[in-house]
C-alpha cells in the first residue's frame, strides 16, 4: 500500500524534456495522479495506467479536482536570520543616497551587523520567524540560509545554529552556507587582508561544527575583491566545503568566471556578468541564480544577461535574496513575476528556476526539484488552471496544500 495517492491532478513534473520526444511545457501530465510511500514519490503518470483502483492501492487518497501540482519550492539563496531592519536607510536612499554610498558611510550591511551581534540565538529565532512562515505559506519546502551578518566566529556559528533550529522546528529543509566574507567588520577597517586572514582561520572550525553546506562570498569593491575571495575558496576547498559566489552585482569584477574556475554551485546576482564569464559558467555547469528582488529594490537597470544564458545552456536559478538591505523580500512567487516581468523570462523559466534549477544550485539535483519516481516527496497543490498563473499574478497565493518530505504539512 501507498502512503498517499493525488488523482485527477495535473502535474508540473518540471522534468528536462527529451528533445526527441517533443516533452509538453513545464513537463506537464494531464488526468494524472501521483502516489507518495516512504517519503518518496513511487508513482506517476496518467490516471488510466494506475495499478489498480485508488482506494485499493494508497491508505490516504487525495482527488484534486484538476488541481496542478508541482514540485516543492526552493529558494537557494536567503539571509532570512538577522537582527533589525533597515527601513530608515530605505528612506535615505528615496532621499537619493545610493545603496553603495550607505555601505561606504559604515551603515548598509555593517548596521545589521551590530544587530545581529548584538541579538542573542532566541532573538535572531524569533526575528527569522515570520519570514519563514511567510515562504512556507507559498510552499517552499527547501530553503537556504547564509551568515553573514556576524563576521566573527561565534556570531556567525550562532547565525548559522539559528538557520538549523529552523529547519529542525519546521517542515523545512534547511541549506545552510558560511558567508564569513560578506562586508569588513570595523574593527578590521582598513586591513581587508587581515580580515581574508580571519575567515580562512575559522573554516576549520566552521566546516567541523557541521553547521554549513556551503561557502560563499561577497565580490564587489564594496566587499572583496577576486583575489581575496580566491584565497576563501582555496581554504573552503581544503575544508571540503562547495562554494557558490556574490558576482557582479554592482560591477564586473569578473566573479562569474572566477566562481566558475572553483567548480562553484552557483554564481549569483550576475547584473555586470561580461559574456566571458556566461561561458565560463556553461563550460563549468554553474547555475545562474538571478535575484529580481534585489534588481528591483535598489532600482537597478543594467539586467542580467540573460540571452547570453540561454544560448550557452547555463541553468537559471532564481531566489528572493531575502536580507534587509537589498531585498526585504519573502515571497518566492514574487520572484517569480519579477522574473518575467523585470527581466523578461518565460513563466516556465521562472517556474524552473524555483524548482528544477535551484536544486542543482544546492547540489540537490539528485533527489529534488523535479516530479519523478525515486525523488523526494516534496509536492505543493495548487488553486490554479494553468502552471502561468503562479507567475502571472502579483501578490496572490494560490497555495492549496503542501507535502514536505513525505508528509503533508499545509491544506491536511
Ligand atoms: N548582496 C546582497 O544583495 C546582499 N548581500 C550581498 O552580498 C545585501 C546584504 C545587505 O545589504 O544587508
Ligand atoms: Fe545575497
Amino acid at each position: 500500500m501507498w502512503d498517499h495517492l493525488w488523482t485527477g491532478a495535473r502535474l508540473a513534473t518540471m522534468t528536462l524534456g527529451d528533445a526527441a520526444n517533443d516533452s509538453p511545457p513545464y513537463g506537464a501530465i494531464e488526468g494524472a495522479a501521483l502516489a507518495v510511500a516512504g517519503g518518496e514519490i513511487v508513482w506517476l503518470g496518467p490516471e488510466a495506467e494506475l495499478p489498480g483502483a485508488a482506494e485499493d492501492l494508497a491508505k490516504a487518497v487525495h482527488p484534486c479536482d484538476g488541481r496542478w501540482i508541482t514540485p516543492g519550492l526552493i529558494d537557494c539563496h536567503t539571509h532570512m536570520v538577522y537582527g533589525g531592519d533597515r527601513a530608515r536607510e530605505f528612506e535615505l536612499r528615496l532621499e537619493g543616497a545610493s545603496y553603495e554610498e550607505i555601505a561606504r558611510a559604515g551603515g548598509g550591511i555593517r548596521s545589521t551587523v551590530a544587530q545581529t551581534r548584538n541579538a542573542d540565538e532566541d532573538d535572531l529565532y524569533a526575528a527569522a520567524l515570520p519570514r519563514l512562515r511567510a515562504f512556507l505559506a507559498e510552499g517552499v519546502t527547501t530553503i537556504e540560509i547564509k551568515s553573514g551578518y556576524g563576521l566573527a566566529l561565534e556570531h556567525e556559528l550562532k547565525m548559522l545554529r539559528v538557520a538549523r533550529r529552523l529547519g529542525g522546528n519546521h517542515p523545512v529543509t534547511v541549506k545552510t552556507t558560511f558567508l564569513g566574507a560578506h562586508a569588513l567588520p570595523p574593527e578590521f577597517d582598513n586591513r581587508p587582508e587581515d580580515y581574508i586572514d580571519a575567515v580562512i582561520a575559522m573554516m576549520p572550525e566552521v566546516a567541523a561544527s557541521g553547521l554549513a553546506d556551503a561557502v560563499d562570498a561577497f565580490c564587489e569593491r564594496i566587499a572583496f575583491y577576486p583575489e581575496q575571495v580566491a584565497r576563501v575558496f582555496e581554504a573552503a576547498r581544503a575544508a571540503g566545503l562547495p562554494v557558490k559566489l556574490h558576482a557582479d552585482q554592482l560591477s564586473d569584477l569578473h566573479g562569474a568566471a572566477l566562481a566558475a574556475r572553483f567548480g562553484a554551485l552557483s554564481a549569483d546576482h550576475l547584473e555586470y556578468t561580461s559574456v566571458e564569464g556566461v561561458r565560463a559558467m556553461a563550460a563549468s555547469g554553474a547555475v545562474a541564480v538571478l535575484l529580481p528582488g534585489a534588481f528591483y529594490f535598489l532600482r537597478e537597470t543594467q539586467l542580467p544577461p540573460l540571452a547570453a544564458f540561454r544560448e550557452a545552456g547555463v541553468p537559471i536559478a532564481l531566489a528572493s535574496d531575502c536580507n534587509p538591505g537589498s531585498s526585504p523580500v519573502t515571497s518566492l512567487l514574487l520572484m517569480l513575476n519579477m522574473a518575467c516581468t523585470l527581466f523578461r523570462m518565460t513563466p516556465e523559466e521562472a517556474l524552473a528556476g524555483i524548482t528544477r534549477n535551484s536544486a542543482r544550485a544546492l547540489g540537490m539535483a539528485a533527489s529534488h526539484g523535479t516530479l519523478e519516481v525515486g525523488k523526494a516527496a516534496d509536492l505543493v497543490l495548487w488553486d490554479i488552471d494553468h502552471p502561468a498563473q503562479l507567475a502571472y499574478a502579483v501578490g496572490f497565493n494560490p497555495c492549496h496544500q503542501v507535502m514536505q518530505d513525505g508528509k503533508i504539512v499545509k491544506g491536511g
